[in-house]
């Protein structure tokens, strides 16, 4: 287990302050459900908070202490300084976004573009996650643990991650942003996975569809996005040296 200070340099100095964060992290190098966390932080302009690392390959999440913060023994999980535990990526991001004011919600007085909001969570959860997660732990990270993919399942996780953005393309020429114009952390729930695809060769899906290429340049343009992007990669860089 590592603990890192919340620098938008990935691979950052051990923390040395001996003022409490706001609250801890529990996450994992490479981990897309982290990075979703780590991308609404960034957004947010939120530093106060310690990043610690569980290596998943010795299986340090599956240890009693961490079941404790999970039952289910995942990554990643948030421990407020006051003894708060969340877990499950999305609703630790919309804690986070409600409880420090980020402006990636729609106002709850507007309770339409709030059901828009969740309409949008629940496409993004239900028709891209399991076929994109599928082609990222087949082609990214099965590398890791020395096992060849499974090129039927990844074909066919292919064939449905085209048929969301088919669907993507023609809403995306209505509206600016996942959940309606403005960008919300919907948009940021994608990032991290459609990073795979790309990193797996497949980034012509996004690329080849005009409306979804456009939507993805605004939102991997947003300055801290594309700062803490940059960041991570010269970081993986420097650790495959
Ligand atoms: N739906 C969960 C997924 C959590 C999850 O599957 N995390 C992965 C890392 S990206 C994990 O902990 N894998 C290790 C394991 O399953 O043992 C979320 O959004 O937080």
């Amino acid at each position: 287990m590592s603990k890192l200070t919340n620098s938008p340099r990935f691979a950052s100095k051990l923390l040395s302050s001996s003022k409490m964060p706001a609250f801890t992290i529990y996450g994992s190098r490479g981990s897309t459900n982290t990075d979703r966390v780590r991308l609404t932080l960034a957004e947010g302009g939120f530093t106060d908070y310690e990043l610690v690392l569980l290596n998943l390959q010795k299986g340090e999440q599956k240890s009693a202490e961490h079941k404790k913060r999970h039952p289910w023994g995942k990554i990643p999980v948030l421990v407020s300084a006051e003894g708060f535990t969340l877990y499950e990526s999305r609703a630790i991001c919309k804690y986070l976004a409600t409880k420090y004011r980020f402006p990636l919600l729609p106002p709850d007085s507007d309770i339409e573009a709030a059901a828009l909001f969740d309409q949008a969570q629940c496409a993004e959860m239900t028709y891209f996650e399991e076929p994109a997660g599928r082609i990222a732990f087949e082609k990214f990270a099965k590398k890791f643990i020395g096992l060849p993919p499974d090129d039927a399942a990844v074909s066919d996780a292919l064939r449905s991650v085209e048929l969301f953005f088919d669907v993507a393309e023609r809403l995306l020429l209505q509206k600016d942003y996942m959940a309606g114009n403005n960008f919300t952390l919907v948009d940021i729930y994608y990032i991290p996975l459609i990073q795979r695809l790309f990193a797996c060769g497949y980034g012509d899906i996004i690329a080849s569809r005009e409306a979804v290429s456009a939507w993805w340049d605004r939102c991997v343009n947003r300055l801290a996005i594309k700062r803490l992007l940059a960041a991570d990669k010269e970081a993986a860089l420097a650790a495959s040296r």
